[in-house]
C-alpha cells in the first residue's frame, strides 16, 4: 500500500519532473515572501486564516492545553505545506503539458499564469502574486527543456537546482525565525517613546510608584517589548487609520457606522488598564498592563438605540475573530487607539480596540470592525472551543522573582490582580502556609482594572515553601481550590521551594 503513491507518481512523472516541480512550488512560496513580507499578502497568510478557522475545536483546545504556543508553529507549518502543495501541482500541470505538446516555454507559460491566477485569488492581490508566479514559471519551463545537449543542460540545471535551494533555505528560515520570536510585526512602533506628552508625564509619574525590585520583572506598566500577545493567527490584520471602521449593527434601533475621525472628536481619555488572559497557566505570564488612549463606548451605543433581547453582543474583527458578551459589560468598555502614547502596534489591533473592564482578556477585541448586538446568546469564537472566559477575572497573586540580596535577605516579587475588584492585600508565607505575612504593595493605580505589584524580603534558613496569596477589595481571599486554565481560568495559590543554597554569588 504504501508503495501506490511513490509508483503513480513515478509513472505519471519523471524524477525530474518531480524534483522540478518542488523547486518552483518552493522558490513559489519564497518569491510571494519577497514581495510581500510577512503580511496578509503573502500567499501562506489566507491559507494559515482558513485553517485556523476550520481547525476543529477540539484540536485547538487540545493544542492549548498540550502543545501551548507550539500551536502557531503546527498552524503555519501546515499553511507553508498547502501553498507548496497548490504551486507543486500548478508546475507538475506545466510540466505535463509540456512534455505532451513537446514546448518548454509553453509548459511554463501555462504554469506561470495558473500560478498567478491562484495566487491572486488567495491572496487578492493581483500585482504582488508575480512574485510567486514569475519563479513558477522559470523553474516550470526550465525542468521541461529537453535535455537536446545533456552536458550542458545538466550542469546549467545542477546550478540552478543549488540556486534555488539557497533560495528556499534562506526563506524559510526567516520566515521560521520570524515566527519563534515572534517578531511578525511588520510595522510596529519602532520609536517606542511616548509621542503623546500627557501619557509621557503620566508614565514618569507612575514610573516612581513601582516598588523598588531587585528581580527582573516588569514595572507597573509593562514595555511594548513585556506586554504580551495572544491571536488566534498568525498574521495580524494591517490596517491604515483610513481603512478602518466600526459598525453598530443588529438589533439598533439605528445602524451607524463610526470612523477613526469620528473617534478623534470624542472626549479623549487616558487609561490604565491590566489585561490577563484566561489561557495562562496560575503563576504564567500573560498579564499585563499599559496606558490606553481612547474613549468611552457607551455615548456610541446609546446613539444607535440597542434592542437587544439578550442583552448582548457579538464582537467581530477584521482576523475574524468573535466574541459574545453581556452589554452591562461593553457599555464599561473603552474604544483605545494608542497604547504607553504611541499609536496601537499592530500586534494589539491598530487602528482601534476595546477594552472591558475587569473581563478576561479575549473580551478586548483587536482590529475592531463591528458590535452586531443580538436577540440570542451565541457563542464566540473560543466559547465555540470550550473555553467560558468572557465573564470576570479570577483573583491572582504571581510570584515572578526570587532573589538573593548582598544583605544576605531572599526577596520574593511579583504583580496582583482582580480585575475591578482590585487588590487589597497580598500575604506571603514561607513555611508551605503555616504563618502568613502581609507584603508591600505598590500604591493603586489610578484607574478601576489594574494590578498591584507586592514584594516580601525575609531572612532565609534551610529551605522555604513559598506561598503567596492575594485578597481582593470586596475582602474576598484568592481561592485555594486549584484547577487548570481551561476552561475558566487556572486557580489556587502560587508557591515555589526556595534553598538558599541554589543562590550562587
Ligand atoms: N481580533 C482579535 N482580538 C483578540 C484576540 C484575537 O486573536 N483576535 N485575542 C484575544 C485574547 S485571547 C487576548 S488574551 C487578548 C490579548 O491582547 P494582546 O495581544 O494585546 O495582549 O486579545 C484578545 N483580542
Ligand atoms: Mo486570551
Amino acid at each position: 500500500m504504501k508503495d501506490i503513491v511513490p509508483r503513480a507518481l513515478s509513472e505519471e512523472f519523471s524524477r525530474a519532473e518531480v524534483v522540478f516541480a518542488v523547486l518552483a512550488g518552493t522558490v513559489g512560496v519564497a518569491g510571494s515572501y519577497a514581495v510581500a513580507g510577512y503580511t496578509r499578502q503573502f500567499i501562506v497568510a489566507p491559507i494559515d486564516a482558513m485553517v485556523v478557522r476550520l481547525t476543529p475545536g477540539e484540536i485547538v483546545a487540545f493544542m492549548i492545553q498540550n502543545v501551548g504556543e507550539q500551536g502557531h508553529l503546527i498552524h503555519i507549518i501546515i499553511s507553508f505545506g498547502i501553498a507548496m502543495a497548490i504551486l507543486v501541482a500548478v508546475a507538475l500541470v506545466g510540466l505535463v503539458i509540456a512534455r505532451r505538446l513537446d514546448r518548454p516555454v509553453a509548459g511554463g507559460f501555462l504554469a506561470g499564469i495558473l500560478s498567478w491566477g491562484v495566487t491572486a485569488a488567495i491572496t487578492t492581490e493581483p500585482a504582488l502574486a508575480i512574485g510567486a508566479a514569475g519563479p513558477v514559471m522559470v523553474f516550470t519551463a526550465v525542468g521541461a527543456a529537453p535535455l537536446s545537449e545533456p552536458e550542458h543542460d545538466l550542469s546549467r540545471r545542477r546550478a540552478l537546482v543549488s540556486g534555488a535551494g539557497a533560495l528556499s533555505f534562506i526563506g524559510l528560515s526567516v520566515g521560521v525565525d520570524r515566527l519563534i520570536t515572534g517578531n511578525n510585526d511588520s510595522d510596529d512602533n519602532e520609536d517606542r517613546q511616548p509621542a503623546n506628552e500627557e501619557v509621557a508625564a503620566l508614565m514618569n509619574e507612575v514610573d516612581e510608584q513601582s516598588l523598588d525590585i531587585a528581580g527582573d520583572i516588569p514595572g507597573l506598566v509593562s514595555t511594548f517589548e513585556e506586554f504580551y500577545n495572544v491571536d488566534i493567527a498568525e498574521f495580524d490584520p494591517d490596517l491604515s487609520v483610513e481603512d478602518w471602521s466600526l459598525t453598530f449593527t443588529g438589533e439598533v434601533g439605528e445602524e451607524r457606522e463610526v470612523t477613526f475621525e469620528d473617534l478623534q472628536e470624542l472626549p479623549t481619555e487616558h487609561r490604565f488598564v491590566t489585561l490577563r488572559c484566561v489561557g495562562e497557566d496560575l503563576n504564567g505570564q500573560k498579564l499585563d498592563t499599559a496606558v490606553w488612549t481612547g474613549t468611552p463606548i457607551k455615548p456610541l451605543l446609546e446613539e444607535v438605540d440597542p434592542r437587544s433581547e439578550c442583552e448582548c453582543a457579538m464582537l467581530r474583527a477584521e482576523d475574524d475573530y468573535f466574541v459574545e458578551f453581556p452589554i452591562d459589560a461593553l457599555e464599561d468598555g473603552f474604544l483605545a487607539w494608542e497604547m504607553n502614547g504611541q499609536a496601537l502596534p499592530q500586534s494589539h489591533g491598530h487602528p482601534v480596540r476595546v477594552l472591558i473592564p475587569g473581563h478576561w482578556g479575549e473580551t478586548n477585541v483587536k482590529w475592531l470592525s463591528k458590535i452586531e448586538l443580538l436577540n440570542e446568546e451565541m457563542d464566540g469564537y473560543w466559547e465555540q472551543r470550550g473555553w467560558h472566559g468572557t465573564g470576570p477575572v479570577n483573583t491572582v497573586a504571581k510570584l515572578w522573582s526570587d532573589t538573593m540580596l548582598e544583605n544576605g535577605n531572599l526577596e520574593v516579587a511579583g504583580h496582583a490582580y482582580a480585575g475591578t475588584r482590585k487588590i487589597d492585600r497580598v500575604s506571603v508565607s514561607t513555611d508551605g502556609g503555616d504563618t502568613w505575612t502581609d507584603a508591600e504593595l505598590s500604591d493603586p493605580l489610578p484607574g478601576e482594572d489594574v494590578w498591584r505589584q507586592w514584594r516580601y524580603e525575609f531572612e532565609p534558613d534551610e529551605s522555604h515553601e513559598v506561598v503567596v496569596r492575594a485578597i481582593d477589595g470586596e475582602g474576598n481571599l484568592q481561592t485555594e481550590e486549584e484547577s487548570s486554565s481551561f476552561p475558566r481560568g487556572a486557580s489556587g495559590w502560587v508557591s515555589k521551594s526556595i534553598n538558599p543554597m541554589d543562590y550562587s554569588s
